[in-house]
């Protein structure tokens, strides 16, 4: 991993190393809408670290608001699903745990 020389927060990444994140981020899923300010925060760190990961919007598709009610235990977002390799899902509120959780795994 490496930075862009032009912006250094942008992280650059072999294909290599790139497809693997990529698989690591095939776990993940962000709960959010477009006019959550926290959300904006949370979308703009995964943009800068070139993360593929599955976006649900709440207020596009109510099922995923359902879900993460009700697996969740809260409809604030963002919220970060991560699936663990056992299978079991982790509901990770807070964006600031959330972005601190992404620069931890993938930075
Ligand atoms: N401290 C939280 C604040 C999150 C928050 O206030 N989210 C708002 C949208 S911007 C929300 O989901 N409100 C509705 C609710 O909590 O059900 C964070 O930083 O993630």
């Amino acid at each position: 991993m490496s930075t862009s020389p032009l912006n250094p927060r942008i992280v650059v990444r072999k294909p290599e190393e790139q497809q693997q994140i990529d698989r690591e981020t095939q776990n993940l899923a962000l709960y959010y809408h477009e006019n959550c300010v926290h959300c904006i925060r949370v979308l703009r760190v995964i943009e800068r670290l070139h993360l593929k990961i599955d976006f649900r919007n709440i207020r596009e598709v109510p099922a995923y608001r359902d879900q993460l009610v009700e697996h969740g235990g809260s409809s604030t977002v963002p919220c970060l699903q991560v699936r663990k390799e056992d299978g079991d899902l982790e509901w990770l509120y807070e964006s600031h745990r959330i972005i601190d959780y992404l620069e931890e795994r993938f930075v």
